[in-house]
């Protein structure tokens, strides 16, 4: 039995851990067995590995490295989490994956496409998500709701054109693949935007009972 594997995408503040709460709560009424996650993280190791990521720090991170943690990051959250969840026909919810990767590590760091792409054959073999929402809206809108929530990470400490690279990245990636792609206008307010993920939900409850 395999499980279904979706996962949520965006800028900061976007919305997705508050909307990933929402799906949960609709698919699990229904009886199926739901796990959540995020990444980095999901593991207490790999969520060790998302404190170096996120820190600011003095020693700039090279970009390679950057690449290299989230992809050690995502190795053993694949092994202790997502591979066992949905080798037991669990739906995952996963805030962020390696669409993620091709936004900031390729759009907002400008590393190769081809270099991510190696990374990710090596560390996930064929697995890929079955379904992606993007929680798009202008970069001015999310760095407002992430600002307002206090200090800064290392990525929120970026600049404009940092986070327009990684919005055009996500939106080219949703262009470039419909079937996989669902994009969510993340700038209205939560009660519209959950009426857009309403309209999803069939689809998920269907794609899920396979
Ligand atoms: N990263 C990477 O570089 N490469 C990778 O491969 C991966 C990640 C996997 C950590 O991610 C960082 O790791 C991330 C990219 C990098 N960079 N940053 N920054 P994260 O997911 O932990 O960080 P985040 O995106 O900043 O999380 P977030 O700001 O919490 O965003 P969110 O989960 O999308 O939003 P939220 O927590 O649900 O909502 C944020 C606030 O907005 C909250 O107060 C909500 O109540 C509010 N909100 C939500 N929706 C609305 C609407 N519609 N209207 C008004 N207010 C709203």
């Amino acid at each position: 039995m395999t499980g279904l594997f979706i996962t949520l995408e965006g800028p900061e503040g976007a919305g997705k851990s508050t909307n990933r709460e929402y799906l949960a709560e609709h698919l699990r009424a229904q009886g199926l067995d739901v796990v959540l996650s995020r990444e980095p993280g999901g593991t207490p190791l790999a969520e060790r590995i998302r404190e170096l990521l996120l820190a600011p720090s003095d020693e700039p991170m090279a970009a390679d490295t950057e690449l290299l943690l989230v992809f050690a990051a995502r190795a053993q959250h694949l092994a202790q989490v997502i591979r066992p969840a949905l080798a037991r026909g669990a739906v995952v919810l996963c805030d962020r994956f390696t669409d993620a990767t091709y936004a900031y590590q390729g759009g907002g760091r400008g590393l190769s496409q081809e270099r991510i792409a190696t990374l990710e054959s090596f560390v996930q073999g064929e697995l890929r998500p079955d379904l992606t929402l993007i929680f798009d809206l202008p970069v001015e809108v999310g760095l407002a709701r992430a600002s307002a929530r206090g200090r800064l990470d290392r990525f929120e400490q970026e600049g404009r054109a940092f986070f327009d690279a990684v919005r055009q990245a996500y939106l080219q990636r949703a262009e470039a693949d419909p079937q996989r792609y669902r994009v969510v206008d993340a700038a209205q307010s939560l009660a519209e935007v959950q009426v857009q993920l309403d309209a999803l939900l069939p689809e998920l409850l269907e794609r899920a009972r396979g």
